[in-house]
């Protein structure tokens, strides 16, 4: 791959656990917003924040957002970066899977198309099924299509909906 080649990342933010009574969800996700919006990430696009009822054990309601970055780091950099962002925000990585916590950031979808390792799946393999993920990225990336599916957020929308109706 070229040096300093440029990628697209979109990006999917959740949070729902505050860390004081000022740091709500809704506003770790603001700040982690206006984090991804400077070097070395530099957002095209940010969403609106929604709220949304837990999808899994956890009880507390989630803020839920979407990003589109550009950057010359490569998948397994901005991975770091952002788990790097997550401990500052005080998650802890040992904790329970789908514990509550006060910032998870995860990469949907990348303009080099498919990405998998050990410790990172592109497309995110939950993504298609998740309509707090879905919404706020047809916001910031309505034309992208899925590489797998070949549908765009708002098709893979439809989808899943139309999936709930008949179950
Ligand atoms: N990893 C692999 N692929 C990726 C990727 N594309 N993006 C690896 C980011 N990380 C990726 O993640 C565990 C490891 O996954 C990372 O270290 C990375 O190497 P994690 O965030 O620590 O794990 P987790 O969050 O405990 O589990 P998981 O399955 O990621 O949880 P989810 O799927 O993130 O679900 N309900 C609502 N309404 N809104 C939510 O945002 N989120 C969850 C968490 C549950 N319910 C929710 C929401
Ligand atoms: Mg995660």
């Amino acid at each position: 791959m070229a040096k300093g080649k440029r990628h697209i990342y979109a990006i999917a933010l959740g949070s729902n656990q505050p860390r004081s009574r000022k740091l709500t969800p809704r506003r770790l996700v603001a700040k982690a917003m206006e984090r991804l919006s400077k070097k070395p990430f530099n957002a095209l696009m940010v969403s609106r924040i929604i709220e949304t009822p837990p999808l899994g054990p956890s009880l507390r309601r989630y803020a839920n957002a979407a990003v589109l970055v550009e950057t010359k780091l490569a998948p397994p950099e901005l991975l770091r970066k952002l788990n790097k962002m997550e401990r500052k925000a005080g998650r802890h990585h040992h904790a329970r899977k789908w514990s509550a916590r006060p910032l998870d950031l995860d990469i949907l979808l990348w303009s080099g198309g498919i990405w998998a390792d050990d410790d990172l799946i592109i497309p995110h393999p939950e993504f298609r099924k998740r309509d707090f993920v879905l919404r706020p990225l047809a916001q910031v990336a309505p034309a992208w299509r899925d590489p797998l599916t070949g549908l765009t957020p708002r098709h893979l929308l439809a989808r899943l909906h139309k999936s709930r109706k008949k179950a």
